[in-house]
């Protein structure tokens, strides 16, 4: 892998607004985190599953989603998670909104894809959940990383498991496929609490769910500093 010279970026990393209907409480919670992510010089907003509580919200509700979004500093990452799983007719199939933000990427490959963002210098890879019922295996299956000089970034929805046998019965990510992934950082999902999972070889963090638990992820990159990440209570205004 080319290393070395990488420019410093700083991402947003959140997952599980679970935004059910215009202006609950996870719809505050978007526009802080929004506000949050301008306030932080944020270059990428990675969320990672669970946006929306399901598929059948109000077209209102997209809409406004789609208005908040747009109002970023930057790019914004968005992986279907279980509970608004990529299925046909999807609240991400619904066009429109989603077509006038180019600054929104939607993981839309079911058995795992990249999303490169060559301006930013990230290369991204996430497999989204399109069913209700099989059992997507978040982490399985990611490449090695390739050779080209940016950072690498992977994001998963679903439960770590390190217990034999697991004490959750789907969607496993392991502490394997995360030691051996060889990726920078692993942006996790599913989970409501800030939690870390692994800091060396490979960083993965759950980020919290800002409307659950109140916390988002900032996660700060460098080559002479490596990988940072630092939990931000939403409610705790203006602690960067
Ligand atoms: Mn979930």
């Amino acid at each position: 892998m080319v290393n070395g010279n990488r420019m410093s970026r700083r991402i947003l990393h959140t997952s599980d607004l679970h935004l059910l209907s215009l202006g609950d409480r996870a719809c505050h919670s978007l526009e802080a985190l929004v506000d949050l992510a301008s306030q932080a010089k944020v270059d990428l907003v990675i969320i990672a599953g669970d946006l929306f509580d399901h598929n059948r919200v109000s077209d209102s509700l997209v809409n406004f989603v789609a208005e908040q979004l747009q109002r970023l500093p930057g790019d914004v990452a968005i992986l279907p998670g279980n509970h608004d799983c990529l299925v046909p007719g999807s609240v991400f199939d619904k066009g429109e909104p989603w077509e006038d933000c180019a600054n929104v990427h939607i993981f839309r490959i079911p058995h795992g894809g990249t999303l490169d963002l060559p301006g930013l210098g990230v290369s991204l890879w996430g497999k989204s959940i399109n069913s209700y019922v099989d059992n997507v295996l978040p982490l399985a299956g990611i490449p090695q990383p390739r050779g080209n000089g940016q950072w690498h970034i992977a994001v998963a929805h679903g439960y770590y498991v390190d217990t034999e046998p697991p004490l959750f019965p789907s969607y496993h990510i392991t502490h394997e496929e995360i030691t051996t992934s060889g990726w920078d950082y692993i942006a996790l999902g599913h989970v409501i609490t800030f939690r870390c999972i692994c800091n060396e070889p490979v960083k993965a963090y759950y980020s919290g769910s800002p409307s659950l638990s109140g916390t988002v992820a900032i996660v700060d990159l460098g080559e002479e500093t490596g990988v940072q990440v630092t939990p931000y209570y939403l409610r705790d205004k203006y602690m960067i």
